[in-house]
Order: C-alpha cells, then sequence, then structure tokens
C-alpha cells in the first residue's frame, strides 16, 4: 500500500516538475480586470523566473483598436512597456509574449477597465473663472 502510494507521487511530481520548467506570470500593474481612473503611465508584468530578451513583447490595444504601447523592455523576470497616454475609456486588452529562460515561449493577456472619472464640477475652478 504504501509503495503505491509513493509511486503515484512519484508520477505526479513528475508531471508537475515538467509544468514548473516554464515560468508563469505573478503579478500585472495595472491588474487584471482591474479598473483605472487615471491612465497608467506604463504596464509591468512580473514573472516567476527570468526572460529572455528574445521573441518578448506587449501590447495594450484599446477599445478603439488603437494600440497605445511603446517600445517592450525586458529586465530580469519582468516586461514593460511606458504607455503614449490612453484613448477612450472601455476595455484594454494586455497582449503578451515572453520567453521564459528554459527557452519555451508563453503567450496570453489580460484586460482592464479604463473608467476616467468625468470632470465634475469644480467649485473652485468655477469661482476663478466668476471672477475673471
Ligand atoms: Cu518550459
Amino acid at each position: 500500500m504504501t509503495v503505491v502510494t509513493l509511486a503515484t507521487a512519484g508520477t505526479v511530481f513528475a508531471a508537475g516538475g515538467a509544468a514548473e520548467a516554464h515560468t508563469s506570470l505573478n503579478t500585472t500593474d495595472p491588474g487584471a480586470a482591474a479598473v483605472v481612473t487615471v491612465a497608467p503611465q506604463q504596464v509591468t508584468l512580473t514573472f516567476a523566473s527570468t526572460l529572455l530578451p528574445e521573441d518578448a513583447s506587449l501590447t495594450v490595444t484599446g477599445p478603439d483598436g488603437l494600440q497605445y504601447q511603446t517600445e517592450t523592455v525586458v529586465s530580469d523576470a519582468q516586461i514593460s512597456t511606458q504607455l503614449k497616454g490612453l484613448g477612450p475609456a472601455g476595455i484594454y486588452t494586455v497582449a503578451y509574449s515572453v520567453r521564459s529562460d528554459d527557452g519555451h515561449l508563453l503567450r496570453d493577456g489580460y484586460g482592464f477597465l479604463y473608467a476616467p472619472v468625468a470632470p465634475a464640477s469644480n467649485p473652485v475652478a468655477a469661482r476663478g473663472a466668476f471672477h475673471q
């Protein structure tokens, strides 16, 4: 009984070990499904292990179909891009392609919602305008 259990555990471990050879996405900024009211300056994805610079790409596509990323930067386990502002409110799709240090390519993506707060009537500004 004990032998069978160990054999089963060994099989599971082998499969898990192979899967862990790939890197995986740890955190993103902005977060997946986040609602942002101010356009972020950049998008940064942090993976579980070092990335190779080859084939790295990071795109940010707005609800208007336009892309807002600039150059893709790879640094250790991070991939990032500065944004050239954002366009209209709506869902922005972040798509990435990275090659982990085991040489495997990982492609995926996520979205965040850009919901800028409409410029509310500012009593201070209104007063200033009134006095001009
Ligand atoms: Cu791999």
